[in-house]
């Protein structure tokens, strides 16, 4: 059986060699950092699905003394790597050339080599022996541009690169996406012939995992879609009691119910995108998560882009004038991308007009209300005079009455569900491993990353929205098949391939 393919990443200090392998990988354990020497010893990486292995290396800290000491022995020897070993065994109890033994234990393994070059550093002599070394060392070689700044010394390199590198290639760590990953894996395949079938098929497995990430992603959206427009919580009323108090406990749990059933879905998002795994300060914050219910939120996912453009003024204007909104028979309204808002959610956006915060406020609560029954015959509750109530479910005082939470009545709900979502993954899709620290998502910026890439649920072509709306209406009829399921998952799926890699 031929042996999997192995690569060892090496380069200058610091040049970002741990960085390539986070992101190659997907791991976000791999020791990155600003000081340099973050690398001491080889790291062995095996990536999460493909059959390859990765080397991590500290690189050459002297490569100009080694090459002085070995440089003649190796252009003459037949087996250079037989050098190495024995250059190794020279100062294996010493603390002389510690990195360089490291490198030449890897390379015992007969790795290709992937060169790691910052082009926004200066070439120096240093690096030109460790070129030389590398060249010496017989191994398939590829040199992988990766500029942590302004790439401003690329050319230089170029130059010296062309002489002892076949083939270069440019690939960000913090900026690579999976594209770019399968990519680079298909480029190596024409670098190393031996490993060309098998790297071919590691490209061809690392797109499909892709795809079927995506497609995932969308079918675990449309679950919780479907599960949360439909959530009901009910609470049983003793004869007597008061109501009142145990509706208001209910909607809280309600809301409650709703924020855990999202809050499982942003985390089966970060677990398929492979960002669960990372260390706790490398994690994301995603504060907004919290928030579900949160008046802002909602008025920066709920609203159309051309209703944030300059606050709640021209908001009430533009609704009220230029668009001629018109309040259909349901008491929606039909916006410019055909995305229906409730009455209430107008209201919201014209009192927002006068009044800013108030707006936002009634705005959030109106979407994000639940409708409230009582007994088996539905009634808003809150909305109704308490002489009728009184009339109608008077006979339920004898043995009590069950009241119903549920579902939310506003039907920009579900959009707002989507846009977060889809928010999420094309944050994910696009964070690579190599970047670490806390980062914290707003509302705001994912909903400002989905418009800039006209991906937000009012960017939607209509055939999306058409399709989206036709499974809504039927889960909140409770008469959506799974043939229904599917075409609006693969509908979604297909725009957020293209969101994701936009
Ligand atoms: N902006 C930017 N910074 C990068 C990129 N790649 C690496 N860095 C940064 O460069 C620094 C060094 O990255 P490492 O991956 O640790 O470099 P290394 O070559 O493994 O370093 P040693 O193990 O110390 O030899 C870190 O601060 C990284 O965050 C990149 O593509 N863009
Ligand atoms: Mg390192």
């Amino acid at each position: 059986m031929t042996k999997k393919p192995v690569f060892a990443l090496v380069g200058a200090v610091n040049h970002g060699k741990s960085s390539i392998a986070a992101t190659l990988v997907e791991q976000g354990n791999i020791g990155v950092s600003a000081d340099p020497g973050m690398t001491q010893v080889c790291q062995k990486i095996e990536h999460h699905s493909s059959e390859f292995v990765l080397w991590d290396t500290p690189g050459f800290q002297d490569p100009r003394t080694m090459l002085a000491e070995l440089g003649s022995q190796l252009s003459e020897a037949r087996k250079p790597l037989a050098v190495l070993q024995r250059f190794s065994e020279k100062y294996a109890s010493t603390n002389t050339f510690e990195a360089e033994r490291e490198v030449c234990k890897v390379l015992q393994d007969e790795p290709a080599i992937l060169y790691v070059i910052d082009s926004s550093k200066p070439l120096r002599k240093i690096h030109e022996a460790e070129m030389e070394l590398l060249m010496l060392t017989g191994l398939p070689r590829l040199a992988i541009l990766n500029p942590t700044a302004f790439p401003e010394h690329e050319s230089e390199w170029r130059a010296k690169l062309g002489q002892r590198f076949g083939v270069v290639a440019a690939f960000n760590a913090h900026q690579a996406s999976a594209h770019d990953r399968i990519a680079l894996v298909r480029t190596l395949a024409t670098v190393v012939d031996k490993w060309r079938d098998a790297l071919s098929r590691i490209a061809d497995e690392i797109e499909n995992d892709w795809a079927h990430r995506v497609n995932e992603s969308a079918h675990i959206i449309v679950d919780l879609v479907a599960k949360s427009i439909g959530h009901t919580r009910r609470v049983r009323v003793a004869p007597g009691e008061d109501k009142q108090p145990l509706i208001d406990a209910a909607k809280r749990g309600f809301h409650a119910d709703l924020q855990q059933n999202e809050r499982v879905l942003h985390s089966k998002l970060q677990s398929l995108f492979l960002h669960d795994k990372v260390g706790l300060a490398d994690k994301v914050e995603f504060t907004y998560l919290n928030d579900l219910f949160n008046s802002e939120t909602w008025q920066v996912f709920g609203l159309p882009w051309w209703a944030l453009l300059s606050g709640g003024v021209s908001v009430g204007a533009v609704v009220g004038g230029t668009t001629g909104a018109k309040i259909g028979a349901g008491g929606e309204v039909a916006m410019p991308s055909g995305i229906p808002l409730t009455v209430g959610a107008l209201a919201g956006v014209l009192v927002g007009g006068v009044g800013g915060g108030v707006g936002a406020m009634y705005w959030g609560k109106s979407v994000a209300q639940p409708a409230v029954t009582e007994g088996e015959k539905p009634s808003t509750l809150t909305a109704m005079p308490q002489s009728f109530l009184r009339n109608t479910f008077g006979y339920l005082s004898q043995t009590g009455t069950t009241i119903t939470i549920g579902p939310i009545q506003g039907k920009n709900f579900a959009y707002v569900l989507i846009d977060r979502a889809i928010g999420l993954v094309t944050h994910l899709a696009h964070r690579t491993h190599a970047v670490s620290g806390v980062e914290t998502l707003h509302a705001a910026d994912i909903k400002q990353e989905l418009d800039s890439r006209n991906a937000s649920a009012d960017h939607w072509p209509k055939s999306l929205t058409t399709c989206c709306e036709i499974f809504l209406e039927k889960t909140r009829k409770k008469i959506a098949t799974p043939a229904d399921l599917e075409a609006f998952e693969n509908k979604l799926a297909r725009h957020i391939h293209k969101v994701v890699e936009g």
